[in-house]
């Protein structure tokens, strides 16, 4: 292996790194000896060499971090320990070379990329979007092992500094030079002959004196020991409230911030090797790196045979300028940058939704995350029409108009007579099977589903839904499509539900049923957020209205019988004209949008009473239950291709504890023998929709799983 060549311009050596066959740069036992080697033995010692620059040989990225293969042969918190300390002492060499270093960064700088870019003299960034500066640590349960935690802070202040690690965020290079993580931005262009420059200018004048930033409030919290107990106390307050304590890592970044910044840098090292060695070998980080490549492998597969081509998309129509039609529209234009022309039945229906749409650019650019000029650029590409203008030209078009199938004939029926004979053409229904929308077309073989969730612009989901009848190729183009839209796209069979909605349906049914039973709101919803969900189940149907969680829970109950049979709550609530956050009149009291407490008014309109003393256990097993079972049901029909999608499309659509790896890794984790005994106790307690499916009780008699 050479990961590394050198050459040296005007006393300036320029280390080099891209490792051989490997598509991004990452740091693994192997690597470090071979920096090791040519780093200290080479060029440190060369009197030749007065000053270093690190650079990276490959297109997008600098370094992204340790490598993350190496985590999963770590089989004990020492071995986890060692392995840290390796990464440490490398860094802390870089960091006491006497010679200036200068870190010259291009893509993504992540991990132990940028603990290594935080050890050197001098930081310069190229101002291009796929430049990233970050600590993802955390999302992968363990820590910045390599003095990330130590340094940090000691360079932006321990606020900055906490807001990074402990969420695990990246920042674009121009908000990384104003928090002072880089000391340059440059256009790529000159990345090289800038680092050269400034590693000639330090050599001859020496470091760098660094002063701290942000004024009294900085000097007060950042800089002042007992200023920094109050901020500790409040990062450790909101992780705790974020995390309901199921992942313990965020805790240990900041402890080990903590500790080096009030005991001294060594001391803070300790902690992080020793906090990265325990985390390592925890069942929480197993599941998250799994979900980490898990995530990677479905942005290479399309769904259908591997070199399938799929259509270049270029321009789309989206029909229907609802929310959902608007969201679609205005995640094109900002993700994709393709052009959109937006229809509805007439004009004012049109505008609202470019309305709609444009506030996801507008957010955006609140934000930051557009400049000025690309705000105006995608603007432009947003178009729209009352009448077919402009669908001739289009290479994709999404259907989202209202779910009723004649609506939908008679739309596609149209939308076929005005697209060019090669354009791909979607439905965004969550119910309808895509068989029946596209039964009357000329060219069914180029329709399927597109099954976008809401709010379209942050649910990172995609459900892809081929018919029988539909072309590979259709499938290719709207799964690229969908990555383009920065969606993670799942492939699924046309069966009522697709995935989604269908391991949804029996939990959002069984909340009803605890309700009906007299099992008060707010102990329904704790017992599925203390389980790990951002939401529980009856704030889940605050937010996707009762009238559309009503026509769902219909379309199940017809095609999958009792089982599948929703309790009459929400009926009733329509009745009263309730219909969720929509309208503010849901099981929650909103004011001016916002969500506050528990709307008693509720229990008499449904006839209850609410119990007090209930079982939190059992409902909580209610709940959990009724989706394993129908996951592994709908698994086994071959509604997903792998378990491998059902667990990221339940993680990415319905905010499934991504700590438990999904529904199929979690009756892995504790067996399927045991997921089929809670089974038949609450069968045996609370009626037959909780038999156990046949493949759950085949996998428990033969003890198979789903992963290997
Ligand atoms: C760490 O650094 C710990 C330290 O604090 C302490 C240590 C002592 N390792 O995503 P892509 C692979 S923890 C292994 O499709 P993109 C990826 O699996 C690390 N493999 O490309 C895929 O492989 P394949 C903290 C990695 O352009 C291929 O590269 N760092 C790693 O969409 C292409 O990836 C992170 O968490 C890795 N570190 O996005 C960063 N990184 O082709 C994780 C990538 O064989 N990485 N691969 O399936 C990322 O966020 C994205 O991959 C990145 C590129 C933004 C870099």
């Amino acid at each position: 292996m050479t990961a590394f060549s050198v050459s040296i311009e005007q006393g300036v050596a320029i280390l080099s790194m891209d490792l051989p066959g490997e598509p991004v740069n990452k740091l693994s036992p192997g690597v470090v000896a071979e920096f090791k080697d040519v780093f200290f033995e080479r060029l440190q010692r060369d009197d030749a060499v007065r000053a270093i620059v690190i650079i990276s040989g490959k297109p997008d990225v600098f370094i992204a971090g340790a490598d993350i293969d190496q985590f999963l042969t770590i089989r004990n918190a020492e071995e986890g320990t060692a392995m840290d300390q390796l990464g440490q002492e490398l860094i802390n060499r870089v960091a006491a070379c006497p010679k200036p270093v200068v870190a010259a960064i291009h893509g993504a700088c992540l991990g132990a990329g940028l603990e290594l870019a935080l050890a050197c003299t001098w930081r310069i960034a190229t101002d291009h979007p796929k430049t990233q500066l970050g600590l993802p640590e955390v999302q992968l349960g363990i820590l910045p092992g390599a003095g990330g935690c130590q340094r940090l802070p000691r360079l932006i202040g321990v606020r900055a500094a906490l807001d990074i690690i402990l969420a695990g965020k990246s920042e674009r290079a121009p908000k990384a030079f104003k928090l002072g993580m880089v000391d340059e931005l440059v256009h790529p262009a000159i990345l090289r002959d800038t680092a050269v420059r400034a590693a000639l200018r330090l050599a001859a004048a020496g470091r760098p004196r660094r002063h701290h930033r942000g004024g009294l409030q900085a000097s007060l919290l950042d800089w002042n020991p007992l200023g920094r107990r109050i901020v500790y106390r409040q990062a450790r307050a909101t992780v705790l409230q974020k995390t309901g304590g199921h992942y313990p890592a965020p805790l240990a970044a900041l402890k080990a911030v903590q500790t080096g910044m009030e005991r001294g840098m060594e001391a803070g090292l300790r902690v992080e090797r020793e906090e990265f060695g325990r985390l390592a070998v925890s069942a929480v980080a197993r599941q998250l790196i799994n979900v980490f490549f898990a995530t990677t492998a479905l942005k290479k597969d399309d769904g259908v045979p591997a070199g399938t081509p799929a259509k270049p998309v270029q321009r789309i129509g989206v029909v229907g300028s609802g929310f959902m039609g608007a969201g679609i529209a205005g995640t094109a234009a900002v993700q994709a940058e393709v052009e959109v022309r937006l229809k509805d039945t007439d004009l004012a229906r049109v505008g609202k939704g470019l309305k709609l749409a444009r506030a996801i650019l507008d957010g955006r650019l609140k934000r930051r995350r557009l400049t000025r000029y690309q705000y105006e650029r995608m603007t432009a590409l947003l178009t729209g029409t009352g009448n077919w203008t402009g669908f001739g030209r289009a290479d994709l078009v999404i259907e989202a108009v209202f779910e009723d199938l004649e609506v939908k004939h008679q739309v596609i029926a149209e939308i076929e007579a005005v697209v060019p004979a090669e354009a791909v053409i979607a439905s965004n229904t969550s119910t309808i099977p895509i068989a029946r929308i596209g039964e009357g077309m000329r060219h069914r073989e180029r329709f399927l589903g597109m099954h976008y969730f809401s709010p379209v612009d942050r649910m990172p989901l995609l459900e892809v839904i081929p018919a029988e009848f539909t072309d590979p190729t259709a499938v290719a183009t709207a799964v690229q499509f969908g990555r383009r839209m920065g969606k993670t796209v799942i492939v699924v069979a046309d069966r009522p539900g697709f995935w989604v909605n269908r391991i949804l349906s029996p939990y959002l049914n069984e909340a009803g049923l605890l309700l009906e039973e007299g099992v008060p709101i707010e102990v329904i919803d704790r017992a599925m957020t203390d389980f790990g969900f951002p939401v529980g189940p009856v704030t889940l149907l605050d937010e996707v209205g009762f009238d559309v969680a009503t026509k769902g829970g219909g379309v199940m109950h017809q095609a999958f019988g009792d089982r599948l049979r929703p309790s009459g709550v929400l009926q009733q609530l329509v009745a009263d004209e309730r219909l969720g956050r929509k309208n503010g009149r849901g099981f929650y009291l909103y004011e001016d949008g916002k969500k506050g407490g528990v709307d008693e008014s509720v229990y008499p309109i449904v006839g209850i009473k609410p119990l007090a003393g209930t079982d939190e256990l059992m409902v909580r097993n209610r709940l959990a239950y009724a989706m394993l079972n129908e996951a592994a049901l709908a698994i086994s029909e071959g509604v997903v291709r792998s378990p491998r999608d059902g667990d990221i499309g339940a993680i990415f659509g319905i905010g499934f504890p991504p700590f438990r790896g999904g529904p199929l890794r979690m009756i892995d984790a504790e067996s399927a023998k045991q997921a089929v005994n809670v089974l038949e106790g609450l069968r045996l307690a609370h009626g037959d929709r909780f038999e156990p499916c046949e493949a759950l009780v085949a996998m428990a008699r033969d003890g198979t799983r789903y992963y290997v």
